[in-house]
């Protein structure tokens, strides 16, 4: 690079920052930045098909990686079709930084061509939201925005850079964020903790996505194992904490059976660690009670936003859940007893009767539960799940035991058309794990053209496409509420295995059960991008 300018900064700030992909749609509004990357090779350049695709694929990536997924769209159009990623990376707590380019600076807030308040926009829903004014800002704003989308709660940022500003020389940015430092509750605090958590009879661990991070799990099941806690995972977060550890008690989602939350409140110590405690594991701000619970609670997560906020905590405690685990593990623990053991035993009834795989014969198609008991006997532990939404899922987070090494990527924001764009970039990070992308019908026509990245990449995905010819998630509450009653929810597909032979990849199709073990085996087999289509039967899945 000759001259050093504003682009430069940026990518400078974020290649210091060890982000070395950027996943874009084009747009004149950001020429700039375009030309700016090209001298930054250790960064990778992903051109997507829909913005909505490559903001997906940047929180796939910040989950990951821990470090801002970066997605880069053009004004007006670019930025709204990239929104459904913003408001995904703030309900998943995912560290994600949208960059988009603005029309000149000059011609601010005059409603120029394509302009948009950003501010006003992605107020809500973002972190923070920042319009650079000056080419000297830019440099200074890219640091915030990781510092922002890295601290606390993670979540998205979005830098707006008029195209104006793109391209002048600045100096070069030295700019550092180091992970913030919270320190653990003081020696009295950490005793009393070690005290009640000896005297209790029914303690509950609820984890969640902070354990997410290299060592986080392995620290959080020797404690466990050390205190003998039954532990839930939270909502979408079954890959914290394996599903068949004896202390393995299940999660806290959508349909937990009333027999098993009137046992779960008879719980005397709830050790919530590294959850927000949102609507879905609370059940609703019912466990622990809104807004003071009849239990113990110990509350622990490093963001103070959080914690005392809906649910008010015994021991409210900003700090690193891994380092609270970890210094909790070296403590003096209770011998094992009998009461604690039948308190265990009792939780595990529960959720095993709960996971229990079931056997419903459908009049026509394919259970598609039997579909996902195929992947789960048959992929290795170093395997990633990536899930869109919709009732294809429920029998993953309800039947599917995640063991240690398996990950789950599922978006907690429920939205349609992250499966795809999640499975190519984890596959990009993680191209020798077994990575399956399992997406509906309905989910797959909206980001499904993404896939042509893993022809381009040679990404070894298994993408397995649901097909009930219907927003069959949808037709499900339809028919709940309004019984017979069908608008809006029939779908009237293409053949999805043309589809992906035109796309240029290897593609079955499964319509008897008696083909799914076959198909599925032959397709970790071949370590190649392939598509199945599965024959699945709605009748299985109506009430
Ligand atoms: C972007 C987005 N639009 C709409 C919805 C509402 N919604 C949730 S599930 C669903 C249907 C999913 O259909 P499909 O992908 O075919 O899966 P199925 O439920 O049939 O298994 C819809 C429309 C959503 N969650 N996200
Ligand atoms: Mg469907």
């Amino acid at each position: 690079m000759s001259t050093f300018t504003s682009s430069h900064a940026l990518f400078q700030v974020f290649s210091d920052h060890g982000m070395d992909r950027v996943f874009l749609v084009p747009g004149e509004s950001y020429l700039g930045l375009l030309d700016a990357v090209v001298d930054f090779p250790q960064i990778d350049v992903v051109t997507c098909r829909h913005e909505s695709g490559a903001g997906y694929m940047a929180v796939a990536d910040g989950r990951l990686t821990r470090k801002p997924g970066v997605a880069l769209v053009s004004r007006g159009p670019g930025a709204s079709n990239a929104a459904i990623a913003v408001h995904t990376a703030q309900q998943d707590a995912v560290p994600m930084i949208l960059i988009v380019g603005q029309i000149a600076a000059r011609d601010l807030r005059r409603e120029a061509f394509q302009e948009i308040d950003y501010q006003k926009m992605f107020g809500s829903i973002a972190k923070w939201v920042f319009e650079c004014q000056t080419p000297e800002q830019i440099g200074e704003a890219a640091f915030k925005a990781v510092r922002m989308a890295t601290s606390g709660v993670p979540g998205p940022v979005v830098l707006v850079i008029p195209e104006d500003i793109q391209q002048q020389p600045v100096e070069k940015p030295a700019l550092h964020h180091h992970a913030q430092v919270f320190g653990l509750p003081d020696a009295a605090t950490m005793a009393e903790i070690t005290t009640r958590l000896s005297q209790a009879k029914r303690p509950l661990a609820i984890v969640g996505g902070s354990f997410d991070c290299p060592g986080g799990r392995e620290a959080l099941s020797a404690f466990i194992h050390h205190w003998q806690l039954p532990t839930m995972v939270s909502f979408r977060r079954h890959d914290i904490f394996a599903n068949d550890d004896p202390f393995f008690v299940g999660d806290l989602g959508l349909s937990n059976p009333a027999a098993q939350m009137a046992t779960l409140q008879q719980s005397d110590f709830i050790l919530a660690l590294g959850t927000r405690l949102g609507d879905i594991t609370t059940q609703n701000f019912t466990f622990p009670r809104y807004a003071q619970a009849p239990q113990t609670l110990l509350h622990c997560y490093p963001d103070s936003r959080i914690i005392n906020w809906d649910t008010v905590a015994d021991f409210p405690l900003v700090c690193d859940p891994v380092g609270l685990v970890s210094a909790l593990s070296k403590a003096q623990a209770p011998k094992p007893d009998a009461g604690r053991q039948e308190w265990l035993a009792g939780l595990r009834q529960h959720a095993q009767k709960w996971a229990a795989w079931p056997t419903r014969v459908p009049k026509q198609g394919v259970n598609f539960t039997e579909v996902v008991h195929a992947i789960m006997n048959r992929t290795p532990l170093d395997t990633t799940i990536c899930l869109d939404a919709g009732t294809f899922a429920a029998p993953v987070y309800r039947h599917f035991t995640f063991k240690t090494g398996q990950r789950l990527m599922a978006p907690l924001a429920g939205a349609m058309g992250y499966g795809t764009p999640a499975a190519l970039a984890c596959a990009l990070r993680e191209p020798t794990r077994t990575t399956i992308c399992i997406v509906g019908d309905g989910g797959f026509l909206m980001t499904g053209n993404e896939m042509i990245l893993a022809v381009e990449r040679k990404l070894p995905i298994i993408f397995i496409v649901s097909n009930n010819a219907s927003y069959g998630s949808i037709r499900l509450h339809q028919e709940r509420g309004y019984p017979g009653r069908v608008s809006g929810t029939t779908l009237f597909n293409p053949d999805f295995v043309s589809l992906a032979t035109s796309f240029g990849m290897q593609s079955a199709r499964i319509i008897d059960k008696n083909e799914i073990d076959g198909v599925i085996q032959a397709a970790l087999n071949q370590r190649a991008p392939i598509l199945i289509e599965v024959n699945t039967s709605l009748d299985a899945i109506l009430p």
